[in-house]
């Protein structure tokens, strides 16, 4: 892990998590558009940095694509080495300090890297969206007929749940333990249904 990026101030973090197809990253958009008044979130979706990463080639490139191809987890350092560029790179940017860190952490590993190699930064609260698996996959398999996801097809969208089921669920045990709060938010709604939920939680 390379210690040489310019360093961050303390920022404000929530992590957004759920399942494949939760729409995890609809919502992040719609909060990062539409949040306003000295109020605004910079979405970062640990996913979209990966893949992006990816594009870079060599070693590293074929490692993620193999992992995120396989539905399984892409070694721990290497995304949070890119969310911590993302975050730096949206802070020099616009001087944003509010990130909402969309997929991440999704096991104690990841949240074991973020705790020992990131700048320390405030957990603000954790959102958690639940949908039945049914639900889930007729969105993903949608998705999957333009999206050019390597993971949006069946085989691997039932990995993507395994490894959601093994190694991200238990994650929001340990931030209870923690006393961070988890908000626990029905995803299968509508969109706009699932947003105003959501809303109201940045409100307060
Ligand atoms: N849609 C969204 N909301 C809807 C609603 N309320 N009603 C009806 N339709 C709705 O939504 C998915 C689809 O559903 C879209 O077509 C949308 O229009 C529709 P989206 O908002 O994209 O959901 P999201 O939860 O973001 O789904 P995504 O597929 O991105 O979730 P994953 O968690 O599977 O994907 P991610 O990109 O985060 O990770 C991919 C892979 O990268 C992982 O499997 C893993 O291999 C790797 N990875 C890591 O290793 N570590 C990380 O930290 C992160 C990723
Ligand atoms: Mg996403």
């Amino acid at each position: 892990y390379e210690r040489s990026l310019p360093s961050l101030p303390v920022c404000e973090v929530v992590f957004v998590l759920g399942g494949p197809g939760a729409g995890k990253g609809t919502q992040c958009q719609l909060l990062q558009e539409r949040l306003g008044g000295g109020n605004t979130w910079v979405h970062l979706s640990a996913g979209d940095l990966l893949r992006a990463e990816r594009e870079s080639g060599g070693e590293l490139g074929d490692l993620i694509n193999a992992k995120i191809a396989a539905g399984e987890l892409v070694p721990s350092s290497i995304t949070c080495q890119c969310i911590e560029r993302g975050m730096i790179a949206a802070f020099q940017k616009n001087k944003t300090t509010k990130f909402l860190i969309d997929g991440f952490p999704r096991s104690h590993e990841n949240m074991k890297a973020w705790e020992d190699t990131m700048n320390i930064h405030t957990i603000k609260f954790v959102l958690d969206f639940e949908c039945p698996e049914e639900v889930l996959v007729g969105r993903l398999l949608e998705r999957g007929k333009d999206s050019g996801r390597s993971d949006d097809n069946i085989e691997t969208i039932r990995k993507r749940f395994k490894t959601h089921q093994e190694s991200a669920v238990p994650i929001i045990d340990y931030f209870q333990q923690q006393g961070i709060q988890v908000h626990k938010i029905d995803s299968a709604r509508s969109v706009i249904q699932v947003y105003a939920s959501v809303l109201l939680l940045f409100k307060q």
